[in-house]
């Protein structure tokens, strides 16, 4: 059972914005592999021959047939009870937002309304050359062509790249911010994104790991459910709401 003190829900309870900062872990119940887990991605394929710009140079067909497998099985994933849980705390708290690492839209699915994006979205693909956004297309494992000509791309962040700024310093000034900062199904070793983890302590916000292992952050955490995100976030909200 949920191991939650009264002083820990009412904490919760009296926050006045609380923070969900995610990573592929909240998408596992969804049948979305993680990176880094036992049957990760990371396993089978090396990030550096994948998720980077020069590999889509040296060989986009292969690129860009992982993202259409990777984009067709987000497709056909839907929101686990953990999104939907998050998304329901916009019910019940004055103010929630969604920082996440995962380039899968559940959250935004769910019915979260405050979602940032720090690693881009699998749905959305541009044009290198002439940066036309075509989204929604990709099903085909052809290698689409820009009418420019140009190679077109996911629209996500590669290792090497920046993370798109907006998205990153709007994350920034809600985790300065917020007095609640969930951390969920993340391995925390990818930055800048996890650099937030120590941005969220520093500025004194309480902070909650929801993991089913241990991880690099969860000595500092001030509580460390260690489970699964689709069933401890619906039971943290039953706790808190009223
Ligand atoms: C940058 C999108 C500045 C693409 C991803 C050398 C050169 C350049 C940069 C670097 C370098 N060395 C290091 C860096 C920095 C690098 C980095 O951090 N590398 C790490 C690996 C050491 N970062 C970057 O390159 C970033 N850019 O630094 O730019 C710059 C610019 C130019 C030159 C120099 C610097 C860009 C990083 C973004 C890369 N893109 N994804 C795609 O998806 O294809 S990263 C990828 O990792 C995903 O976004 C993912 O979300 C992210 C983090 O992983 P996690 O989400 O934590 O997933 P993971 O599998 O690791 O963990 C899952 C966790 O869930 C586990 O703990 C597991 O126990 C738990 N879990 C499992 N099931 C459940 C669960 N928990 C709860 N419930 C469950 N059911
Ligand atoms: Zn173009």
């Amino acid at each position: 059972m949920l191991e939650l003190n009264n002083s820990d829900i009412e904490k919760i309870k009296s926050s006045s914005h609380i923070v969900f900062f995610t990573g592929a872990g909240m998408s596992a119940e969804s049948g979305i592999a993680t990176f880094r887990g036992k049957d990760g991605i990371w396993t089978k394929f090396k990030p550096e021959e994948l998720a980077n710009f020069n590999a889509f140079i040296q060989n986009p067909h292969m690129v860009w047939e992982w993202y259409s497998y990777r984009r067709n099985i987000v497709r056909n994933a839907i929101p686990n009870p953990g999104h939907i849980a998050i998304a329901d705390f916009q019910n019940y708290f004055p103010k929630v937002t969604v920082i996440t690492q995962n380039i899968d839209n559940l959250h935004k699915r769910a019915g979260s309304r405050e979602v940032f994006e720090l690693h881009g979205n699998i749905e959305r693909n541009y044009c290198i050359k002439c940066k036309t956004f075509y989204n929604n297309i990709g099903d085909s494992m052809e290698l689409p062509k820009c009418k420019c000509g140009g190679l077109i791309r996911p629209d996500v962040v590669w290792f090497g790249e920046y993370l798109p700024e907006d998205q990153f310093n709007r994350s920034e000034i809600a985790t300065s911010e917020c007095d609640i900062f969930f951390v969920v199904g993340t391995s925390a070793v990818v930055y800048p994104a996890a650099s937030l983890i120590y941005t969220a302590k520093h500025t004194g916000a309480f902070i909650i790991e929801i993991n089913i292992e241990e991880t690099e952050i969860s000595s500092f955490a001030n509580k460390c459910f260690i489970g699964q995100a689709g069933k401890i976030l619906p039971q943290i909200l039953e706790k808190v709401k009223d």
